[in-house]
């Protein structure tokens, strides 16, 4: 049997389960809120053209209209000012939109303190305990934020100082970009921390790894039904020319 043929009998016997880590698109779709004087995205939303209706008697059709960030998203290198020599997001490599990937689960850590940021000391823990960082392939980094999903409020998690979730030190975030892995995936609503509009550099997540030519991959859902290694990641963005980011659909392939 081919590789193929081989993949496809595996998934119809459920050998490999297909999971989808994409939360669904809509008017309650939670979005990023920059504070002042910053400009903000639009939401997910809907625009009926017709609905089995004199506009049109046997179909149904919406326009949408929505950020390139929304929802969940992947980030391009020209999103960021590191990165405006790199790649828009309809350039990325085909090749590249299928990978390893790994997971980094920092969930009880994430429950206790909001604010927890991801540090080299945990990865290099984790490369102790499981391998080497995949290259060319994806880090998930789990913190139990896609529970709060269907709640804006509990998502953004904002008080009178601002935002606070979880996400990664500066340093962390510059050793990342040295790694050989193509991006890092969050379940939260932006790659940095609530707390990263006062870091230095401001997001450094955003700046050290888009500058450095790599990608993100924000809000994805179920990252607690995905194996810590071993699965395979399609990340699906549209190919919007200039485009800075897109929704995107992705899906991981376990073996069971
Ligand atoms: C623009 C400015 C800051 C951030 C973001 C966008 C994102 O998180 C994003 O979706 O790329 S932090
Ligand atoms: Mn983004």
């Amino acid at each position: 049997m081919s590789t193929l043929t081989s993949l496809l009998a595996d998934l119809a016997a459920g050998r490999v389960e297909v999971i989808d880590l994409t939360a669904p698109l809509s008017d309650r779709t939670p979005i990023i809120q920059l504070p002042p004087p910053f400009a903000n995205t639009h939401g997910f939303a809907l625009h009926e053209i017709s609905a089995y209706d004199e506009r049109g008697p046997a179909w149904y059709w919406n326009n949408f209209s929505a950020g390139e960030h929304v929802g969940t998203h992947f980030d391009a290198p020209v999103h960021w000012i590191t990165g405006r020599a790199g790649l828009d997001v309809a350039q990325v490599p085909p090749a590249q939109l299928v990978g390893p990937v790994i997971v980094v689960d920092k969930s009880a850590e994430c429950a206790e303190n909001p604010d927890f940021l991801l540090e080299i000391e945990h990865l290099e823990a984790w490369q102790q305990a499981h391998g080497p960082l995949p290259a060319g392939g994806w880090l998930i980094y789990r913190t139990g934020w896609d529970a709060r999903a269907d709640d804006q409020a509990a998502f953004l998690n904002a008080n009178e100082t601002g935002p606070h979730t979880p996400g990664m030190s500066v340093a962390c975030a510059r050793w990342l970009a040295e790694q050989p892995i193509l991006g890092v995936g969050v379940e939260t609503v932006g790659t940095d921390a609530g707390t990263a509009h006062s870091f230095d550099p401001p997001f450094p997540c955003h700046s050290f790894l888009l500058g450095a030519g790599k990608y993100g991959l924000t809000q994805l859902a179920n990252v607690a039904r995905l194996p810590t290694t071993g699965a395979v990641l399609i990340a699906a963005p549209l190919p919007i020319v200039k485009g800075s980011g897109s929704p995107a659909r992705v899906l991981a392939l376990v073996q069971r």
